[in-house]
């Protein structure tokens, strides 16, 4: 019988030479392929890398990231870009309206076979399937005929606290905010939206959003990117895979198998060099 394997694969942030080596070389031919976002911006080049994984096809998909929703935003021109971006090489190319197009419609969230796939982190209220229910009322407004107008209203750290009652513009920002950029929460589902350091510099009363106790989606592994400075961490119930490829680290790809001890992690280093906290 002959088994298709499945591989989680971290933030590529515009670096297609190490996807390349990574899919080409190191990853069984035909795997499946999850990206935890963050395709683009900060690398070199962002549109070859968003290219690489749309004609994946049914091989791959990838949850969305802050820097790919940012270049949708940016793309919409409703966001200014930002000194650090490295996205034009995506606005200027001839394919850019169908490579903005097929990003947004990618996912916030996906759940397979027990692994939850999101860019950043989960708010410890949430369930697996709440997630995914929250992941997709953002999705239909990417996918809706209004994306620009919503992503115009999207960004904002307010609010930074979930309440199921919110409602509008307040509960996505709330949800894309957890999706893509939490990494300290409080047990009250306070998210610090600043700090970017690791695990040593969280504020008082903050703490990873892994480890907030009786988390509810401590029954199915999580698996996320989004944090290069806590660097691999893999848990029975988190893979946590960016190790910071654009910024002088590795791309990392874990197998997606229910036993712990078998999630193979392959890791292959990455020409760039740049600080993470710049
Ligand atoms: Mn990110």
């Amino acid at each position: 019988m002959l088994i298709t394997s499945h591989y989680a694969i971290g933030d590529l942030q515009g670096c297609p030479e190490s996807l390349d080596d990574l899919v080409a070389r190191r990853l069984p031919p035909s795997s499946h392929l999850r990206f935890v976002g963050d395709l683009v911006n900060r690398g070199p080049d962002s549109a070859r890398t968003l290219r690489i994984v749309r004609d994946l096809g049914s091989r791959a998909e990838s949850v969305l990231g802050n820097h790919d929703i940012h270049l949708l935003a940016v793309a919409a021109g409703v966001r200014r870009p930002s000194r650090s971006d490295t996205l034009n090489d995506i606005l200027d190319a001839p394919d850019c309206d169908a490579l903005i197009t097929w990003l947004r419609h990618r996912p916030l969230a996906l759940f397979e076979n027990g692994f939850l796939l999101v860019h950043a982190g989960v708010l410890p209220q949430w369930t697996a399937e709440q997630t995914l229910e929250l992941a997709q009322e953002v999705e239909s407004e990417l996918r809706g005929s209004n994306w620009k107008a919503f992503l115009s209203e999207v960004f904002g750290n307010t609010a930074n606290r979930w309440d199921p009652r919110l409602h509008g513009i307040e509960r996505h920002r709330v949800v894309v905010n957890a999706l893509t950029r939490l990494r300290f929460c409080t047990v009250d589902r306070v998210m610090d939206l600043k700090t970017k350091d690791g695990l040593g510099h969280a504020s008082d009363g903050f703490m990873p959003w892994f480890d907030v106790p009786y988390r509810r989606t401590e029954n199915v592994t999580v698996v996320c990117g989004h944090w290069s400075t806590l660097g691999l961490l893999m848990r029975p119930n988190l893979m946590a895979l960016d190790t910071g490829c654009v910024w002088g680290g590795r791309l990392t790809a874990a197998r997606l198998v229910p036993d712990p001890l078998a999630r193979t992690v392959v890791q292959v280093a990455c020409p760039q060099s740049c600080d993470p906290l710049a």
